[in-house]
Parts: C-alpha cells; structure tokens; sequence
C-alpha cells in the first residue's frame, strides 16, 4: 500500500462569539486525523433502540401535536432543551447538536435549522435571506442538502426564534424537514427544457402541500402567537396553557403520534433520475404521452439507512408497483402514507421504515392493502424512458429562449475560503442579475431565468470570485457527494466532507495516469452508515465504519437502478485510493466496450475484485 498521507489543513479557531461551530471548522477540508491525535471518542451509531423508539412514541403523543414544552424550554435561561424538546424540535426542522470538534466536557450547544424547500427551488430573495441568515445567526456558510434543501448550522438557542421567523418571512418554512412526517419532496431540478416540466413541478408542489402537517404548534412557538402570549396576565398564561394542553388533534393524516419514521417522496422527469427515485419511500417516475403528463410511475419501499453488522437493518431500492394517473397522485400517496403510520413499526425504530414493512408483508400484501384502502386496483407501470444522474452543471438553454447556470459545489458547503469566495461570490451573482435559484439533489445550484446577453458579465463574476467552471472540474469530482458528518452530526463515526476532497485529490491522478479522467464515475462519502449522501447508490460508496476507517462498496449503477455491495470492510483512509488502484487499473484494461466503471465492478464480482487487488498489491501496475 502507499505510505501517501492525504492532506488537507487544520481545523479553524474557535467562532467569535455568539455563533456556534465555525466556518473552516465545518466543511473545511480536513487531514486525515489518526485515531490518537482525535479530541472525541467513536460515536455510538445513535439510531434508537427498541427502549428509545417506544420513548419517542411516547414523546410524541404526549406532545400535543408538536407543542410539548417548547415554549418552556425557548423561555428558560439553558443553552439547550430538555431530552422531550429535543425530539419534537426536530418536527420543527431544528436539530440540537454539539461542536464535536471540541472537548466533550465544554458542553456548547449550537442548532441545526434545515429549510425545507420542495422540489428545491428558490426565488433570489429567498436564496439572499438564507446567505444573510448564515452570517448573522449561523457559523457563516450554507450547506445544500442532498434532499435540495438548505441547512444553516451553529444557530444558538436565542437566535432560533428570530431565525425561524426570518425564514417564515420570505414564505419558507422549516416545519417538517425534519422529524417522522413526509419530508421535502424531491424534483428533478432543471428549469424548463420539455413543456410538460412545468406541469410536473406543479403537481409535486401540491403533492408537497398536501401533505403537510396541519399543527398550529409551528406558528404558536416561533411566530406570532407568541407576542399574545408576552402579553397576557400570569392567570390568563396559565390559562392559555391549559387551552394548549387540550387541543385536540389537528393532524387529519398523521394523528397525534405522526408516522413511525421519516417518510421520503421525490419525482423525476422523464429520463431524469438525479433524485435517486429508487432511495425514496415513494419514488414518481413521470410518464408523459402525447406531450402531456399522464401521471407517475409508483415505486415503493425504497430506502437507504442500515447499521454496520446488523443484517436484518439494510438498504433497499423502491419496488415498481404500479401507475398513477395525475389526478389520482394526492389519494394515492396519502393512502401509503397512511398504511405506514397503521402498521408501521413503532417498537424499533430501526425496524420502522416502510421498506421493513414491506419486507415484512411482502409486496403482494401491501399492494392489496393499497387497494383495499383505495377501493380500486392500481393500473399496470406505463412503459418509461430509461433513467440516468443529471448535474445540469455550466451553461443551457431553457424553453422560453432564457438560460441557466449550473454551479458546482463541492459537498453542497457555500463558504468563503482563501481562494475560493464561492458564497460571497454566488451573492454577488444573485444581487446583480436576480435569477431564479435551484438547488439540486447532487448538492449543486443552478442560477436560471438569465438572459442570454449577460453570460460573459456572469462568466467573469465567477473568475474574479475564483469560482471554477464545470469544464475546469474533473468528472470524479463533479459527480462526488459527502455528507457533513464530522463536527456538527452527533451519528457521524467517521469525517467525511472534511476528507473527501481530498480523496478525490489523489484519485484524480490515477484516474488521469490510467487515462480514465472522462469516465462518469460517482464517489459518495458518508461518516456512517445511515447513507445521507446515498452512498449506496453509487458506483464508489465510502461510509464511515470507526475512526478513519471506512466501508468500501462498488458496483452501484449510474442510473441509480441498482445498489452497490460491500467490498472491503475497515478500509484506512489512507488506503482508499491504493485499494481502488488496481480495480481501476483492472476496469481499464478488461472493460467491455462502453461499459462503466460500477456495471464493471458488478459483472467481475466482488471475489475476482479481491483477487486482482491481491495480484497488484505491491506491485507497480503495467501501464
Ligand atoms: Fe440524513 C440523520 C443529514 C439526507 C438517512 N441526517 C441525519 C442527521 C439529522 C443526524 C441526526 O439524526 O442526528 C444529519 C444531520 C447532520 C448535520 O450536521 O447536518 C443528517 N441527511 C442529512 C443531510 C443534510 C446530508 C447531506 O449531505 O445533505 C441530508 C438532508 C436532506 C434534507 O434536506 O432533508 C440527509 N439522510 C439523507 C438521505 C438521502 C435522501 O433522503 O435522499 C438519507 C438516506 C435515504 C433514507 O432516508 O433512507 C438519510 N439521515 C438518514 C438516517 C437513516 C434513516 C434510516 O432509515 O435508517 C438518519 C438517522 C436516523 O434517522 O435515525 C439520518
Ligand atoms: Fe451524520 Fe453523515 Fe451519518 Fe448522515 S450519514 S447521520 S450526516 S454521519
């Protein structure tokens, strides 16, 4: 193996104060830090337990549809809320996190506040009011979510409320990005290029209001309801409590203890498949005919989290059970929806995603369950156009004669750094020429609705701001994807979007020695095995194992139609690349005409794979 240490630089300073979590500290790249030089212990992975779920189950009945004693808790002197606050704050779109970069003694709180963002499009206000939100109340960078959603992190707990109602403001809300409800509904993100597209978003845009949660909690905690509470007498408070405590259910879909897990739906355009349609618990393939949409193939049961060792925990691909017409699309979906919160697992919250139930049914069952439910049979899949992963990156044309921008940006983190002032850069971009803002499940932007005269002026924006083009990026690192993992993610085992750039680094040169710099091949990092950066999709999945050791799967297609197997176990990070040397080196020499570096991997098999990284292991490779 290569004795080759990958570098990066040290993590930043502590953050001036008030902010918690810092700008370099978060997303900065990162050394690769031996297990005696780390400040913090291997996380447990933390998902809960059979003990832990019935407790959240519990947590959320109790709560009085998200209200529990959240008002309490933002009014008390602590840092923090109480372990029942904790839980319902994530319905409201907030995560209560540490700064693991520090000791564990220094008990600084800070909050992460995810937007949700349907189909992941923003208007330039919207986009602004984030960017100034990152700075005033946040550690100063923007993270875009592989669910096309924004993430501000290192929020402390006075700054939530004025935070929150900063997003409300610009007609955003961060109610049910999180939590066990349906979360942001994911859309292929290309500004109109087919004019059945506008009529696809409009259709996942109702789907998306629909099935909202309908609690007035969110409003009561964060927003308006508040100033008429300041202003009541101590009896009339206690009263107005009381009022609070006996509401009755206000969740037509969910009921008062919501669904037994998160819940995740995303659409595609046709041949679009950049959202990972089969990773979703409800994936919609759109079916257009005659030029118009006809409605939605419907896949079931997909779902990516899984713990190291636990076979009976594991990621699976959405089952194809059916056709939706459009006007059928709201019924449907909430009658699957509804089976998971009857029948879903709520004993083991490892065990509560559909895809277990499912599993557990069998297809046969859960379809005649939809059925039933429906009081009709589901029509038969429509024949679709084949899928592949899209980046939409650099310069297109849309429909009506305007243009847009697709941006790359590395692991989804806007941030300023000494060379590249990609957040400074992307503000200034969208003050001057307000175009329209997409998000994209590959962690990109896109700037749309430009005019076609103003490309230069934007082209020489992003030079002086020493933001690269896309054709300036190698394909390995455009297509790559990481989670946040390490400091801000209590899961995390593992870094990952402080490492992976520079993984990528070092197999862009041997990507470039094997003339292999054009191949499409996807590197997906997470720092543990829940999958955010749905690593297991991917041709190369890297996920966090313990320390700087890392899973190693291959063999994931590009279309996202098939998952990858594991392949070596407990890798190094250090060795990550020299492992995958020689498979490479393999892939170029034995290929098939055409085929790609995963569908390679899956047709040689994981046991050859093995036999020729042993044959090449201390070896220099024939060129
Ligand atoms: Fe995720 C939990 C970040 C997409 C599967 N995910 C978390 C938490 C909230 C950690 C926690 O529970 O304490 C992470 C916050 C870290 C931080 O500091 O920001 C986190 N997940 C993310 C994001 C930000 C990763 C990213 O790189 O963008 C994504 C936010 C999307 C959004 O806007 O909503 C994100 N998470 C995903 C995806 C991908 C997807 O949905 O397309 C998956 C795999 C698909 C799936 O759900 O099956 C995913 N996240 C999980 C899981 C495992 C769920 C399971 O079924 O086992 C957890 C842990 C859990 O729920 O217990 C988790
Ligand atoms: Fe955290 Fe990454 Fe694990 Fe998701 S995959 S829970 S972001 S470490």
């Amino acid at each position: 193996m290569s004795s080759k240490k990958i570098k990066t630089g040290k993590p930043a300073l502590p953050p001036p104060a008030p902010r918690r979590g810092n700008a370099q500290g978060v997303g900065q790249r990162k050394a690769y830090l031996s297990p005696d030089k780390r400040k913090d212990g291997p996380a447990s992975n933390g998902q809960a337990g059979a003990k832990r779920s019935s407790g959240v189950e519990h947590i959320k009945i109790a709560g009085r549809n998200l209200r529990g004693n959240l008002l309490e808790n933002l009014r008390d002197s602590a840092e923090c809320f109480d372990e029942t606050g904790k839980q319902l704050l994530k319905f409201h779109g907030i995560y209560q996190q540490r700064d693991r970069d520090k000791k564990k003694r220094d008990k600084e709180y800070m909050f992460m506040v995810r937007s949700r963002i349907p189909a992941g499009r923003l208007t330039a206000d919207q986009y602004l009011a984030h960017d100034l939100l990152a700075d005033r109340y946040g550690n100063g960078t923007l993270r875009i979510t592989t669910r096309q959603g924004i993430q501000l992190h290192g929020v402390i707990k006075t700054h939530l409320k004025d935070t929150l109602r900063a997003i409300n403001d610009i007609l955003l809300t961060t109610l049910a990005a999180c939590g066990d409800v349906v979360r942001n509904t994911m859309l292929s993100p290309a500004p109109a290029t087919h004019p059945v597209h506008e009529a696809i978003e409009r259709e996942v845009n109702r789907l998306a209001e629909a099935l909202l949660p309908r609690t007035r909690a969110y409003h009561e905690v964060w927003l308006d309801d508040d100033k008429v509470y300041n202003s009541l007498s101590e009896t009339a408070r206690e009263r107005a409590l009381n009022d609070r405590r006996e509401t009755t259910n206000e969740e037509p879909l969910y009921g008062r203890a919501y669904l037994p897990r998160k819940f995740k739906i995303g659409a595609t355009y046709p041949g679009d498949n950049s959202i990972d349609v089969y990773s979703q618990d409800v994936g919609l393939v759109a079916i257009v005919e005659n030029e118009t949409l006809a409605g939605f193939n419907l896949l079931a049961g997909g779902g990516l989290g899984m713990t190291h060792k636990k076979p009976q925990t594991y990621p699976r691909l959405g089952s194809l059970i059916g056709f939706v017409p459009v006007l059928k699309l709201i019924e449907v979906t909430s009658a699957i929806v509804a089976i998971q919160r009857d029948h879903g697992d709520r004993t083991d919250r490892r065990h509560a995603r559909m895809k277990y139930l499912i599993d557990d049914w069998g297809l046969d069952r859960f379809v005649r369950e939809l059925e039933r439910r429906l009081g009709y049979s589901l029509e038969p899949p429509r024949s679709a156009e084949p899928l592949q992963n899209n980046l939409y990156l650099g310069w297109r044309k849309q429909l009506n004669e305007r243009w847009f921008f697709g941006v790359s940006v590395e692991n989804g983190r806007i941030m300023d750094t000494d060379g590249v002032r990609l957040k400074a850069g992307l503000k200034a971009i969208v003050e001057r020429f307000r175009p329209g803002v997409r998000l994209t499940p590959n962690q990109d932007i896109l700037l749309t609705d430009l005019d076609g005269a103003v490309r230069a002026e934007l082209n020489d924006l992003l030079d002086a701001y020493g933001i690269a083009s896309p054709a300036e990026l190698s394909n390995a690192r455009k297509y790559s994807m990481a989670c946040p993992a390490l400091p801000t993610c209590g899961l995390a085992l593992s870094e990952s979007e402080r490492v992976l750039p520079s993984v990528i680094d070092l197999l862009e040169k041997e990507l470039e020695n094997m003339g292999l710099q054009d191949e499409r091949l996807s590197i997906r990092m997470t720092g543990c095995p829940n999958g955010c950066a749905r690593p297991y999709v991917a041709d190369i999945g890297l996920v966090g194992r313990s320390l700087d050791r890392y899973a190693l799967f291959l063999g994931g297609r590009s279309d996202g139609t098939r998952l990858n197997s594991l392949f070596k176990d407990l890798v190094p990070l250090d060795d990550i690349v020299p492992v995958l040397r020689p498979v490479l080196y393999a892939f170029r020499k034995d290929r098939q005409a055409g085929e790609q570096f995963g569908n390679y991997c899956a047709r040689v098999g994981n046991e050859e794979l093995d036999r020729i990284v042993e044959k090449y292991r201390s070896h220099a490779l024939p060129t």
